[in-house]
């Protein structure tokens, strides 16, 4: 990011977590049921395991902000681990009780999670070291700092919303959705499912996933509604916005492909087929009556919805275990099973949205830019001003 910067620290069950994004301007209101809500719909979904009844993810503000407004300065957020209590001899930052921690060592890497790659790169005997960070729980302070960039881009009326897509090969074949069936999405439906006539079939797959001691993948697709026009450039790589979002919304847990708009269905047709025909309104505005490009052109928002799809690996951790080896003996054995979920689609909509937000945020900051929350929308009127009168002036 090129005008917020966001840091995340903490491990799965150790003490807390911890945020630290900078950039937002001074005079931000603080939405705390914004905040409470997107921290809330991050824990729910079906398929999670006993961990979300454990944790409340509170979210304690504690620098950046006075009396519910923000300064300009860091905004540092601090979420406690209630299960931390369950860990703290083997989790202690300072000292840990060795003969408890021999017995929670992983030692046998889960394929597809970090456990092998991370061990080998920080030489680390116990495989806890890396899996309590490459965990998705730090996934709760990155939707922390995201509800602070959707309360930014809430003022200049940009709204994100997500919901799941496919499940497995249920609904792998659906049409990319639009903003409208985004607002059909039910908060508080098992698997925020985009299509909710095939929830009842997603319920059954993973209830058969999880007898079966397996896990399962799938696509969440985000919409963002009322993006201003012109955030990103076409002028360097590393400037386009869907490159931006791509590496944001690719950091999501488990995440292993991207799409913007339409593109799996358009690279197998031809070009004729893949664009969206350009029309001017009488209202001046620009009209386009499909929206494959997914709101990005070169790079640049069009002023049409911006919709990107994430596609999630199943969850490497299997109950039943996959093929690895016991790093004691050196010999074949079944991955380590450790708690887990059969899948977190519904909350990888959400980490995906703050995701999104974050990015559009400072994109609208780089173009926008201010200090203060005053400028920001001074600049955005005039700036609204000037590309109304275009081409004209
Ligand atoms: C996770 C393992 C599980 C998940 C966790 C991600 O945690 P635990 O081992 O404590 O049961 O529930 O997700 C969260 C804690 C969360 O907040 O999303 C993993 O290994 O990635």
């Amino acid at each position: 990011m090129r005008r917020l910067q966001l840091l995340t620290g903490g491990e799965s069950h150790g003490p807390g977590l911890t945020s630290l994004l900078s950039g937002i301007p001074a005079g931000l209101r603080v939405d705390l049921d914004l905040l409470r809500r997107d921290m809330r719909r991050r824990m729910h979904g079906y398929g999670r395991g006993g961990r979300m009844k454990i944790e409340v993810d509170e979210v304690e503000i504690r620098g950046g902000v006075r009396g519910g407004e923000t300064l300009g300065s860091p905004i540092a957020l601090w979420i406690e681990n209630r299960d931390f209590d369950n860990w703290r001899a083997v989790m202690d930052p300072l000292e840990i009780d060795q003969k408890k921690a021999e017995l929670r060592r992983l030692k046998s890497p889960r394929p597809g999670h970090a456990d092998l790659a991370g061990g080998v790169k920080y030489l680390r005997r116990d495989l806890r070291d890396v899996l309590e960070r490459a965990s998705a729980r730090e996934s709760a302070a990155r939707v922390a700092a995201g509800s602070f960039a959707r309360m930014l881009l809430a003022e200049l009326g940009t709204e994100i919303r997500s919901g799941v897509r496919s499940l497995g090969p249920i609904g792998a074949d659906s049409p990319t959705p639009t903003w409208e069936e985004m607002l059909g999405v039910d908060e508080e439906s098992p698997l925020r499912a985009i299509d909710r006539t095939r929830e009842a079939e997603m319920v059954a797959l993973i209830d058969q996933a999880a007898d079966d001691g397996d896990t399962l993948g799938g696509a969440v697709t985000v919409i963002a509604h009322n993006v201003p026009f012109g955030l990103g450039s076409y002028t360097q790589w590393d400037e386009k916005l869907d490159g931006r979002l791509a590496r944001a919304v690719m950091s999501v847990p488990a995440v292993k492909a991207i799409e913007i708009g339409a593109a799996l269905t358009a690279s197998r047709g031809p070009g004729s087929a893949a664009h969206d025909a350009i029309e001017r309104g009488d209202d001046g505005q620009w009209r386009r009556p499909t929206n494959h490009a997914g709101g990005l052109e070169g790079g640049v928002t069009n002023g049409q919805d911006v919709v990107i799809t994430a596609y999630k690996k199943p969850i490497s951790t299997l109950r039943r275990g996959l093929p690895s080896v016991d790093l004691d003996t050196l010999e074949p054995h079944r991955s380590q099973y450790e708690r887990s979920d059969v899948t977190a689609l519904p909350a990888a909509g959400v980490i995906a949205e703050a995701m999104v937000a974050l990015v559009l945020a400072d994109a609208a900051l780089e173009k926008l830019g201010g200090d203060s929350m005053t400028e920001l929308e001074a600049h955005h009127q005039a700036t609204l001003a000037q590309q109304r009168a275009w081409p004209r002036r």
